[in-house]
């Protein structure tokens, strides 16, 4: 595949927009008031098309809204009826810049270190591929997915629901690469792994390194993957290695893992002490509020997003328990005032899994408010509004996740 740099893109981008928008992105600011004056709108920076960053390049740029080179999120349409989202259309999240593409090349002399174990050692990719192999299917939300419908201006990417996206990954247990080397050392609390990203010099590694500290009984369903969607773990996901955490939070799904420790201690990382923590707004991050780890049930309508016509609709979207399975999904056209049960479509791919759903419903003119709630078995219901928060963080409540769609 012919590689061309990012530069050489973006200068050819004016010749992928339309004439008019073309000057706008091209006048100066006085001819932009002249032109909005006539009644069009110009193009903010904000909406100047981005090109997929290098080491993305092979993702499907109409499935991608692209916030930088390093936040890429799915569109809310572009997420179809199948359980699987395809690894062309699925969110990119990226802290720090990513490894050189060569870390790939040859995925099993790849090296993690394993501590906090009675024998600890350096396995390679190959080793463990010899030691037992599952596959789950999971979604990996990022903790700010929804943070664009927080009203206080939250920092960070404003994703909105794009942010997450349902796998499947293979690789071994983690369970069993702790067992193989004699199991874990005494006081083992939390499950520490750290990300193969080099660090630049002259900066303390706490603040900037990628390392996540996860309760130990995440064990029993976490996994080191080397496998997305049947393929070779790509760099853009964190190949070759990535540790899996299922109905974890995307933070914890540390990518291009280099070491993974049974520690008594979360981490002092930034990111594990500071960062990823629930709290009020204007109060800043600390070791004692919740940190981002287990997800919450969720769900969104995907279609229709805008018009339909009158007559007979389908609606569709997905939902999930994060790390239990759903009991239900409805679906209100009327702002949440009346909901009817929506059905689950397609197979059940397990609890870490999202369902697909779908409700028929017969529509006359008008504009409708079409929003979604799910049920997890265990009683927990997606709540109608947000909890506040300073990041923006969570976000799972069923009133700003609703689309308005005009039927005619
Ligand atoms: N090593 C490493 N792992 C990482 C990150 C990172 O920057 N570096 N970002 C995390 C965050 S915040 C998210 S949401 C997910 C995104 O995974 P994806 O890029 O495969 O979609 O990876 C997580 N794992
Ligand atoms: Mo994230």
């Amino acid at each position: 595949m012919k590689q061309e740099n990012a530069l050489s893109r973006r200068s050819r981008q004016p010749e992928l927009i339309n004439p008019s928008r073309r000057t706008l992105l091209l006048g100066s600011a006085g001819a932009m008031a002249a032109v909005s004056l006539l009644g069009f709108t110009p193009l903010s920076k904000a909406d100047e098309p981005k090109s997929l960053p290098d080491y993305a390049a092979w993702k499907d740029r109409n499935a991608l809204i692209v916030h930088s080179a390093n936040t890429m999120e799915t569109h809310r349409g572009a997420i179809g009826t199948g359980v699987i989202t395809p690894s062309e259309k699925l969110f990119v999240r990226n802290n720090l810049p990513a490894p050189p593409a060569s870390v790939t090349e040859d995925p099993d002399a790849w090296e993690v270190r394993i501590e906090g174990v009675n024998k600890p050692a350096t396995l390679t990719l190959a080793e463990l591929k010899t030691l037992r192999v599952t596959t789950v299917a999971s979604v990996l939300q990022c903790s700010g997915n929804g943070r664009a419908f927080f009203a206080h201006g939250a920092g960070g990417t404003q994703w909105s629901v794009g942010a997450a996206g349902c796998v499947m990954w293979t690789g071994v247990p983690l369970k069993d690469v702790v067992e193989a080397l004699g199991g874990p050392v005494d006081g083992a609390r939390y499950i520490t792994s750290t990300g193969g990203e080099a660090l630049p010099d002259g900066l303390d590694p706490k603040t900037l390194v990628v390392e996540r500290s996860i309760p130990v009984k995440a064990m029993d369903s976490a996994l080191l993957a080397w496998a997305m969607n049947d393929t070779p773990l790509t760099l853009t996901h964190g190949g070759p290695l990535r540790m899996v955490v299922p109905g974890y939070y995307g933070v914890n799904n540390v990518k291009y893992v280099k070491t993974v420790a049974l520690t008594e201690n979360q981490t002092e990382a930034k990111i594990q002490a500071s960062g990823y923590r629930i709290r009020d707004v204007g109060v800043k991050g600390a070791p004692d509020q919740p940190s981002m780890w287990e997800m919450n049930v969720k769900s969104w309508v995907t279609a229709p997003l805008k018009s339909g016509q009158s007559g007979r609709n389908m609606i569709y979207g997905v939902a999930f328990g994060g790390t239990v399975s759903l009991e239900k999904i409805e679906v209100s056209t009327d702002g949440g005032k009346s909901w009817s049960p929506a059905r689950f479509l397609g197979p059940d791919l397990g609890p870490y899994a999202w369902r697909p759903f779908v409700m028929a419903v017969d529509l006359v003119d008008g504009e409708y408010r079409i929003v979604s709630r799910a049920t997890d078995v265990k009683g927990n219901t997606q709540p109608e509004n947000r909890t506040e928060n300073e990041r923006g963080y969570g976000h799972n409540g069923w009133s700003d996740h609703g689309v308005t769609v005009t039927i005619s």
